[in-house]
């Protein structure tokens, strides 16, 4: 079975992580193809990949897929035998909703705290609008938590597709020092202490490439 997924630099891709995360947590054995980000060939080499001429995209036996829900999406149900998604339907649903938002929204903070899993900050101070997105992620994962967290520290008890989704979320918050509830901070410490987030950080570590524009603050 040939199976890769084509990624960005681990530092600085946000959208990368997603399905390299959930992927690993599933177990799969997978290639993994780096396109680093800012390069002068980037473009070229990413519209090889995919129309979209981005990352992540997925190669499975002949099919490919980019946009990092559709990934997975296709993952779920295609090499996980949907066990990224909660089994009961109205989790599911919900699990489904939260991950729709994060990819469409929380612009003011994916754009005032780039991703860099590099830096460790004291504090940052906030622009308004991404105070507020802070604050709707924090109501997010409590309220998922709170109805469907039983089983387990993450948003749906057991790992889904929506703690992938929001991981790059949970390294923002950690590495920009933001501050957050107890109840955030639990959550994050479970992300954060995953051994394949944790193997992506120290990956990330040893790679050459720098971004100055993700290096500004
Ligand atoms: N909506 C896309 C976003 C993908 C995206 O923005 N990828 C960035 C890297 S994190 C990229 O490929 N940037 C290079 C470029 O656009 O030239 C997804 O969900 O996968």
């Amino acid at each position: 079975m040939a199976l890769a997924l084509v990624i960005g630099n681990k530092a600085y891709s946000s959208w990368s992580l997603r399905p390299w995360l959930a992927m690993k947590m599933a177990g799969l054995n997978f290639e993994e193809v780096l396109i680093p980000l800012a390069q002068p060939g980037t473009k070229a080499a990413m519209l090889k990949n995919a129309p979209n001429g981005q990352v992540p995209v997925l190669h499975h036996d002949g099919v490919t897929v980019w946009e990092s829900l559709a990934i997975l999406e296709y993952v779920n149900e295609t090499l996980a035998e949907g066990r990224l998604w909660p089994e009961e339907r109205s989790a599911r649903a919900l699990a489904r909703a939260i991950s729709a938002e994060m990819h469409g929204g929380f612009g003011a903070l994916r754009s005032h705290c780039p991703m860099n899993v590099r830096r460790r900050l004291e504090s940052y101070p906030l622009t308004q609008d991404a105070a507020r997105d802070v604050a709707r992620i924090e109501a997010i994962w409590r309220d998922a938590r709170l109805r469907y967290g039983q089983g387990g520290p993450f948003l749906f008890g057991a790992f889904s597709n929506a703690d992938a989704m929001f991981a790059p979320v949970v390294n923002r918050l950690h590495f920009y020092a933001l501050p957050v509830a107890p109840e955030t901070r639990a959550y994050m410490d479970s992300v954060l202490g995953l051994p394949p987030n944790m193997q992506w950080r120290a990956d990330a570590a040893l790679e050459p490439w720098v971004i100055a524009d993700s290096e500004r603050y």
